[in-house]
């Protein structure tokens, strides 16, 4: 089974309550049964968490190497200031989908430069809660792919094997 961490960055707590125009109008609970309904029918486990703490957040990311297959992440105001969420990812080399609520780049200039989507495998902006399934769905396809790739060639260094070449 895939395993995937969803990290929600600062403020995403206060969802539903205020600038429903930007964010739109569900609160984080309603955006994270929606993401626990679509994991429960790609058969994927996640693991949902908030945090307003930069630390915390970085501190998931680096814990994520041990039980995840992949991250999905908010960095929210963050995504525009932290080099150490942008370490943390780079370093634990999971493939990561960056996602927004709002679209950032028809927003003021300073939320334009996103320190995440350089390593992330992808970036989706302005879908509302809608981004996160898509994100979901995505990052299932990758994951999905990519474990095929790995148990193909492994049958065939398998093969190899028995038959004693080496190419
Ligand atoms: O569009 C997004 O998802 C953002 O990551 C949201 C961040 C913002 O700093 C980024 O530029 C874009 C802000 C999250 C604040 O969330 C609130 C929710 C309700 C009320 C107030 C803030």
């Amino acid at each position: 089974m895939l395993r995937i961490r969803v990290l929600h960055g600062p403020n995403l707590n206060l969802l539903g309550s205020r600038e429903p125009s930007l964010y739109g109008t569900l609160s984080l609970e309603a955006i994270d049964s929606a993401i626990t309904k679509l994991a429960i029918e790609l058969a994927v486990k996640v693991d949902l968490r908030q945090s307003n703490s930069e630390g915390e957040l970085v501190t998931w990311v680096q814990e994520a190497r041990e039980e995840y297959d992949g991250i999905i992440i908010n960095p929210a105001a963050y995504t525009h200031t932290s080099i150490a969420i942008r370490d943390a990812i780079a370093a634990v080399g999971l493939p990561t989908i960056e996602v927004h609520l709002s679209n950032i780049y028809q927003r003021e200039e300073f939320r334009h430069r996103s320190y995440i989507s350089g390593v992330s495998i992808g970036q989706i902006s302005g879908l509302g809660a809608t981004g996160y399934l898509l994100a979901l769905r995505g990052l299932h396809d990758h994951l999905a792919a990519s474990k095929g790739r790995k148990s193909t060639s492994a049958q065939a260094a398998s093969r190899r094997a028995i038959k004693g070449t080496t190419s």
